[in-house]
């Protein structure tokens, strides 16, 4: 066990002070250990960033450490299961089966999928180190279904995909949530750990919050107003109140000229764009409109704050530019309580700039959607694997990702994985996705971990520095994922020399740790020795300060981070203004004939999404894979709570129990994502006694944001009913039926 971090240490327990990874709160956690095994997991209150809190999936750090049906050495596919095989002859098969697709086929032959908890350890940047080796154009990750709007913004609006501007929660008057649920999600793209009593605090210091959300959410009840817009309905919304904004005069034009263009353009924009006008589409009254822009420029300081509910969206990069051109426009860009950049110990984002974006450097093989951060969405991944023709994905590998049951019309995608040549996962599990790989190669697990993250920061409320101590040391024999990850990069472009494997391999790599490179940066970075002198931080200083460093509030500094030529912040780009123009034209398209709900997704405190659902503390209690739905759709179609109801969507069709609920705004449906646990051969046997349903198997790939690709999973048309009526209708299909299949 790491000893720098050891808090306490009697006759037989050690208690040590890390984070829980698990989401991006990375919240402080105390872990104690007898007997080799996890005992308790408590919130650390030295935890400068989370003050001690944390939420109950912190203890699964404990039972995925502990779980049977974790994989602790990798496994060969032998016919429908899987048998252990060493580290040394995997990694040559792969090798071997890997080079041959690729002189076969060309490196885009093979493709590359990049899942969430990727960006939760700093093995990240062995990913991206992979993704270069394989110089594919087939590279895909979790970001084109979660906050690939909010990085187009940021690179067209600052210069930068990274500088998606950061909710300075802690200091604003006026706090106003769109589709996002931070007292569950505990904060995305703005690191806030605890963030239903950073909430509270902004009405215990007077402040206002509002949440804009179709469903009235455990941040709604929070709050002084909740808005129940229509799903998709943010873009008129935000359209409205721009309206508002520019033709009562309620803004600084002056000051906003000085820090930005495209004034002139905006209120071109929306010059017709009236609270009136925008309210039928917003699914929200004029007046509210009005007043929540009034209320806006009023605040001191003021805050709205959006994220996956608006980024699923079709109109997800619209949606997100006017947040910040809001911010913008009422003088909360780069201000205390406003929206801001952090200073993070490495400081990436004064460097993004000059990291090309590659946006449309290729695109799909159908046209449709253009490459960007050099990466195609994950909405036409089984596409390009089903399709024939040259550019055909023949080989995968997936790292820390389940896309068969995150990514949208999951079954297309689970029959074209069972397809490949070759498909090898870097994963713990046998799950949806890698129940269909040759080889899966597993990392150690999180506790067998020692790092110092260097993404959230980048993304906290406070800027701060935290380690990661290991708690248990790692088998003789395991291996990290970035210790996987470079082995593959090597059996793709083997090093020069005599060829070197197994251990004296690891040995080399050790030179070029994530640990190490980290130490280097931090060195150099704001903070750093090499420029602060012997008061600098050093990684040394970070391990021995079990809660982290504090390293204060957030400061403004867009000027020295823009990275537009005219360093002006861009608040009018022409194809955004285009497609504006082309939603407030037809404002129709999304509808479909014969549907007459719209679905939306929710999280819930004890899930994350599609793997916590193995660890027994994490299921238990009533069935949380349900339907929720308004008691007024549900009295329409006959439905009870607890009855079985069939959801079919333009693509497929799932049965799950209804959950009635008067929280939910009347002609929308919920139902979480991250269940369907019942394919054969799944090595998850806690979450296979419990599955639920995939609710990605209702989502149209088809159904994405038109500027970036990014998947619309939150606004599919379908329709409810008793699993009865359909089975009635089935022997009989109706014409709507057929006109829309
Ligand atoms: N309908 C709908 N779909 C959604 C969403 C939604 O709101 N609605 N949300 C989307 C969002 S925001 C996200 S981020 C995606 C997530 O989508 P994915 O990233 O594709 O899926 P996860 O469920 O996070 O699965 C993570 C996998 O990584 C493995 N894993 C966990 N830790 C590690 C590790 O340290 N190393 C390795 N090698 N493997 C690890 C787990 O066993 C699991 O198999 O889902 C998206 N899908
Ligand atoms: N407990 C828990 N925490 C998590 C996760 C988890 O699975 N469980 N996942 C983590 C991940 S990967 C991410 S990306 C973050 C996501 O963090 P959040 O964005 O906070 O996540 P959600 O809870 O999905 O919140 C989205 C909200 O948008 C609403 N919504 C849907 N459609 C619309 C719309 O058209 N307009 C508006 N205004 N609202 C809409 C939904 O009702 C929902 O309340 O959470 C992270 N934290
Ligand atoms: S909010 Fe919960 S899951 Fe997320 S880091 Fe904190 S304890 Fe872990
Ligand atoms: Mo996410």
């Amino acid at each position: 066990m790491s000893g720098s971090a050891e808090v306490g240490n009697a006759v037989d327990s050690t208690t040590i002070a890390r984070q829980c990874t698990l989401c991006e709160a990375h919240c402080g956690i105390l872990v104690t250990v007898e007997d080799a095994r996890v005992t308790r997991i408590e919130g650390n209150p030295d935890d400068v960033l989370s003050k001690g809190y944390i939420c109950p999936k912190a203890t699964a750090m404990g039972g995925l450490h502990h779980d049977p049906d974790r994989l602790r050495t990798p496994v060969r596919r032998v016919g429908g299961t899987f048998e252990p095989i060493g580290w040394d002859e995997a990694f040559a098969e792969i090798g071997r089966r890997l080079r041959a697709v690729r002189s076969a086929h060309g490196p885009s032959a093979i493709g590359m999928y990049m899942g969430n908890p990727a960006a939760h350890s700093s093995s990240v940047m062995y990913g991206a180190l992979l993704r270069i080796a394989l110089l594919t154009r087939n590279f895909f990750t979790a970001s084109s279904i979660d906050q690939f709007p909010q990085e187009f913004v940021a690179w067209r609006m600052f210069g930068s995909n990274i500088l998606m501007p950061i909710t300075d929660i802690d200091r604003t008057d006026r706090l106003v949530v769109l589709g996002a649920n931070p007292a569950v999600s505990n904060g995305s793209i703005t690191t806030m750990p605890g963030a239903k009593q950073r909430i509270k605090d902004v009405r215990a210091r007077g402040g206002t919050v509002v949440v804009v959300d179709p469903r009235r959410t455990e941040t709604a009840r929070l709050a002084d107003e909740h808005v129940p817009v229509r799903p998709g309905g943010d873009v008129y919304l935000l359209l409205g109140m721009l309206h508002v904004l520019l033709t009562e005069d309620l803004c600084d034009e002056r000051a906003v000229r000085a820090l930005c263009t495209g004034w002139d353009e905006l209120a071109d924009l929306v010059a017709d764009t009236t609270a009136h006008r925008m309210a039928p589409l917003a699914g929200v009254d004029a007046e509210t409109i009005e007043r929540l822009a009034r209320d806006h420029a009023a605040a001191p300081s003021a805050v709205l704050y959006a994220r996956i509910g608006v980024c699923q969206q079709v109109t997800g990069t619209l949606t997100h530019w006017l947040v910040n051109t809001i911010n913008a426009v009422t003088g909360n860009l780069d201000r205390a309580g406003g929206q801001m950049f952090a200073t993070p110990i490495v400081d990436a984002a004064r460097y993004a700039k000059y990291l090309p974006m590659g946006h449309g450097a290729w695109t799909d093989r159908s046209g449709t959607h253009k490459s960007f951060r050099s990466e195609l969405p994950v909405a036409v991944l089984a596409e390009e694997i089903r399709t024939p023709g040259p550019g055909q994905i023949k080989a995968m590998i997936t790292y820390a990702g389940n896309p068969v049951l995150s990514t949208p019309q999951a079954d297309k995608l689970d029959a074209a994985l069972e397809s490949l040549d070759f498909y090898v996962a870097v994963d713990m599990y046998v799950t949806e996705t890698t129940r269909h790989a040759d080889i899966i190669l597993p990392p150690v697990s999180a506790l067998e971990r020692e790092e110092l993250g260097l993404l959230f920061p980048v993304f906290s409320v406070r800027n701060n520095a935290r380690y990661d101590a290991r708690v248990f040391d790692p088998p003789a024999d395991g291996l990290d994922d970035w210790q996987i990850l470079a082995r593959l990069v090597t059996e793709l472009v083997p090093l020069p020399g005599r060829r070197l494997t197994g251990r004296a391999l690891n040995a080399v790599f050790e030179q070029f740790s994530p640990l190490r490179l980290t130490a280097a940066a931090v060195a150099a970075g704001p903070y750093g020795v090499l420029r602060r002198g012997r008061k600098g931080l050093t990684l040394g200083k970070i391990r021995d300060a079990p809660g982290g460093i504090d390293l204060g509030p957030l400061q403004p500094r867009l000027p020295e981070l823009i990275g537009t030529r005219d360093r002006r912040a861009h608040l009018a780009p022409a194809d955004f203004l285009a497609a504006a123009h082309a939603v407030l034209d037809d404002s129709t398209s999304t509808e479909r004939p014969g549907y007459d709900l719209q679905l939306i997704g929710r999280r819930h405190l004890r899930s994350n999404n599609s793997w916590l659902h193995n660890i027994a503390s994490m299921v238990k209690g009533r069935d949380r894979c349900t339907v929720l739905i308004h008691p007024d759709d549900a009295a329409a179609r006959g439905l009870a709570e607890g009855d079985p109801a069939t959801i079919e969507s333009s693509v497929g069709s799932i049965v799950v129990p209804v959950e009635i609920s008067a929280d939910i705004r009347a002609g929308v449906v919920a139902i979480p994502h991250g269940w369907g646990h019942r394919e054969p051969g799944v090595g998850w046997t806690v979450a296979a006694a419990l599955p639920g349903a995939n609710v990605n198997l209702l989502h149209d790939p088809s159904h994405t944001d038109a500027l970036t690709g990014t998947s619309a999973v939150n606004s599919t048309w379908v329709r409810v009913q008793p699993v009865a009526a359909e089975a009635a209708e089935a022997a009989a299909p109706s014409e709507v039926d057929a006109a829309t299949r």
